[in-house]
């Protein structure tokens, strides 16, 4: 088969299929490819994909309704005719008796990079377009938190992480990156829709080159490449947000603030200080006061706030420090820090949520984006915010806060899921489970056999994105691809776009969903709605069959970098901020005016309620992996050849695992209230002493599924993980941490199941 483009959200390449295996070529404008192509070179015909649709057993018999044994119960093949009809009846059963709003469509996922088969976008306008709506999740599991108090107090996620302070400014401008969480490039590795072109480790180089200075506070030494030549401050998972405002006391203290910025652009400095002074509860938030809570010396605090004085400093706060509880406060003090430090607004300077969090920060935009789908009106209102699904599951018509709204529970009786995996992105497993036990319905779209399609009624093979034709891009990818097929369907799996036509006409909605487009139509119609807009702006692009042919298309770009801070600092009378008063709010009237006692009006340090004690003494921190998309293609090369004796591997430091006599290598379970995970340990002192790590995404394999404390013999942290909100605020995903206690394993509970076909 001859070579074509494709692309995923790890970087565009060209693939031949020769049959046993792709042969993957990366893009030759990518300096520096990722590593995570290699996970698709075997994956096409894995026994672990999906290849004929299947029922559950207990479903089929039954009917729909609560079921105990999902997670545990045999499936039957069943025909396409068969597996259409069951979903289409199911559908109009609930929405006829139930409504719409008894039906759940946040399917939260990455999917794949085709913007048009993007699996959740057609799930939407599937549901839009047939019964009129669903109900939907709101924000994302990467940064929740974030998304919701970053407009409070000084201007949407997206003005602050994607359009602020840009690589090329960090590389000739900054003199200090103080990076909380890092930046680690197996983050800014992937960006959803494609990212062509990785360029950070180039940036970081050249800027360390310059004599920029890489501070990266976090518990684990490779949050920083090595590239960035920088310094590593370990601190206690989970602590930032005092360690930030001891530097601020410190800067505060020593007349080092930037009291002229403070004034003319901030709103309620001085209410900080007094907190910070202790003039307001009688607690000054000093360097000695941090030291108890974060670890990191007093000394050393009062000096990196004294070195931050008068550079230019820019300051980031990775998406992970918010996947906690409070996760709110780190976000909300990084701001705080820069603002302190007079930075915002100038070239390198300043604040930059979340860069290095994902390929698109601090890039240069697209002058016109590819158009996403349409999905159409979604006529209910409900909603949840997006990791509250098992809360809803378990708690129907019950009320929760959220963003200053008090609002309640829908009842759901059908989930539909496509392009995503709840059994890898959700936390507390068992509980997860549970939740999903009270549904009468759930129905997965995957092209693999993931812990989500195990617990599915009916599981709907979906090709994969390498056996369909798509346009990859994304809004800070100056090339667009085209995404030819380099296989054909494995087994019997369909498009989720033909999955969803079909079931339309079994609802006599078919024209209502395609609009009489095909795939190819759809195609050349969303690449003239882009062409139009650019023509709009004077600039010409090839006919769609040439695009096509050519494979690729280099976009026009304009360079956004920190555009709405600068011209805020530049005049913040005429360009104010979107926040009440138009400056960066230190103290914020609007959160304060809800009321949340987990997240007050001023940035606060509040002690979250798990802490390490005798039974689990150890922090773990459960972040994203580097050896694969979160859960995608875990039985890929990349992703395998990185585990141990079938196991993902955990990091210990020397001294956790000398105390409980465990060796490089050796099986270690790691434990707690909700469940035990076993994995392969490592041994280095780039860990703090009391942490372990786990990432995240090896398949979970629990070796009874049905147990209320499961046992996952692959590695999959989130049976490990609280289920709970950063705060009544933003509601987001907490799975970042948890305590833990580690135990050598010497048991027997045979081999991985994961991948194994049902
Ligand atoms: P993926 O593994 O990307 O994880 O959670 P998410 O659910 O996005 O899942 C995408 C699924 O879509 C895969 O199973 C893949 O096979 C399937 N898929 C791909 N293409 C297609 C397609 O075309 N059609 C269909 N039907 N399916 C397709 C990620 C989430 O996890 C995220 S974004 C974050 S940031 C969170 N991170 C953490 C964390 O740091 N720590 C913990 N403890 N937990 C987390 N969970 C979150």
């Amino acid at each position: 088969m001859a070579s074509v483009t494709h692309s995923s959200h790890w970087g565009a390449f060209t693939a031949s299929d020769s049959g046993d295996e792709l042969q993957i070529t990366p893009f030759p404008g990518d300096p520096d490819p990722s590593p995570l192509l290699e996970n698709l070179a075997d994956t096409l015909r894995h026994p672990a994909r999906v290849t004929q649709p299947m029922v559950r057993k207990g479903w089929l018999e039954n009917g729909p309704g609560p079921d105990a044994r999902r997670g545990a119960d045999e499936y039957i093949a069943i025909s396409w005719e068969q597996a259409l009809d069951l979903a289409a009846s199911e559908l109009k059963r609930v929405a006829d008796n139930f409504g719409p709003q008894a039906v759940f469509g946040g399917s939260y996922g990455w999917s794949s990079a085709g913007r048009f088969h993007h699996a959740q976008s057609q799930l939407h306008r599937f549901l839009n377009t047939t019964i009129g709506g669903y109900v939907r999740s709101v924000w994302s599991y990467s940064s929740a938190a974030a998304c919701v108090i970053l407009p409070h107090i000084v201007a949407p996620q997206d003005e602050i992480a994607r359009r602020g302070v840009s690589w090329r400014e960090i590389a000739e401008h900054s003199d200090i990156v103080l990076a909380f969480g890092g930046l680690a490039l197996k983050n800014s590795q992937v960006a959803s829709g494609g990212m062509s072109e990785h360029t950070e480790r180039g940036y970081m180089r050249q800027a360390a080159a310059r004599g920029a200075t890489f501070i990266s506070v976090s518990p684990l030494r490779s949050d920083l490449p090595q590239e960035a030549a920088g310094e590593w401050l370990p601190v206690r998972p989970g602590t930032d947000a005092a360690l930030i405002l001891a530097l601020l006391h410190t800067l505060w203290r020593e007349g080092l603030s930037d009291e002229a910025f403070l004034a003319r652009y901030c709103t309620g400095w001085p209410m900080l200080v007094a907190s910070l002074s202790g003039e307001q509860d009688g607690t000054v938030r000093d360097a000695a006061w941090a030291e108890a809570i974060c670890g990191v010396p007093a000394e050393k605090i009062v000096a990196l706030a004294r070195r931050l004085h008068g550079k230019r400093v820019l300051v980031t706060v990775a998406h992970s420090l918010q996947r906690a509880q409070y996760g709110e406060q780190p976000v909300w003090l990084g701001l705080v820090l820069a603002a302190a430090l007079g930075q915002p607004g100038l070239p390198g300077g300043g604040y930059a949520y979340a860069l290095g969090a994902l390929g698109h920060y601090g890039k240069a935009f697209n002058r016109v984006s590819f158009p996403a789908l349409p999905q159409g009106a979604n006529g209910v209102e409900d909603l949840i915010p997006v990791a509250r699904i098992a809360d809803m599951l378990l708690n129907p018509g019950e009320p929760f806060d959220f963003n200053g709204v008090r609002r309640r529970y829908p009842h759901i009786k059908l989930a539909w899921w496509a392009g995503g995996n709840p059994f890898h992105h959700h936390q507390d497993l068992a509980r997860l489970r549970h939740a999903f036990c009270q549904l009468d319905t759930l129905i997965v779209h995957e092209h693999s056999l993931t812990a989500t399609a195990r617990h599915a009624d009916l599981i709907l093979p979906a090709t994969m994105t390498l056996e369909r034709e798509d346009i990859g891009g994304a809004p800070t990818d100056r090339y667009l691809f085209a995404m030819h097929p380099v296989a054909q369907p494995w087994g019997h799996a369909r498009d989720d776009f033909a999955i969803f036509r079909d079931i339309a006409a079994r609802l006599g909605r078919e024209e209502a969903f395609t609009e009489g487009r095909t795939v190819r139509e759809w195609l050349q119609h969303l690449y003239g709605q882009m062409q139009e807009k650019l023509t709009q702006e004077g600039v010409s692009t090839p006919a769609f069959d040439d695009f096509w042919r050519e494979g690729i298309l280099q976009l026009p770009q304009v360079d956004d970098g920190g555009r709405l801070m600068r011209r805020f600092r530049a005049d913040p009378d005429a360009h104010p901020l979107p926040t009440p008063d138009g400056k960066i709010q230190i103290y914020s009237a609007t959160i304060a005016s809800f009321n949340y006692p987990d997240c007050p009006g001023l940035p606060v340090w509040l002690t979250p309620d798990e802490q390490p004690d005798a039974q689990h003494p150890l922090w773990l921190i459960a972040n994203q992996p580097a050896t694969r998309l979160h859960s995608q293609l875990d039985y890929g090369r990349h992703s395998a050849q990185h585990k141990k004796q079938g196991k993902e591997v955990c990091t210990m430091h020397p001294i956790d695992a000398a105390a409980r006599g465990i060796d490089e290598g050796a099986i270690v379970m790691l434990h707690n209230t909700r469940g035990a995970v076993l994995a392969a340990v490592r041994i280095a002192d780039d860990i703090m002493p009391g942490v372990v790590q786990l990432p995240t995404g090896a398949w979970y394999d629990p070796v009874d599924p049905l147990a209320q404390r499961p046992l996952c013999r692959h590695g999959n942290p989130n049976v490990l993980t609280r289920d709970i909100g950063t705060s009544s605020l933003g509601q987001g995903c907490s799975g970042q941490i948890t305590v833990v206690q580690v135990s050598l394993f010497t048991g027997d509970v045979g081999e991985v199941q994961a991948f194994a076909p049902l």
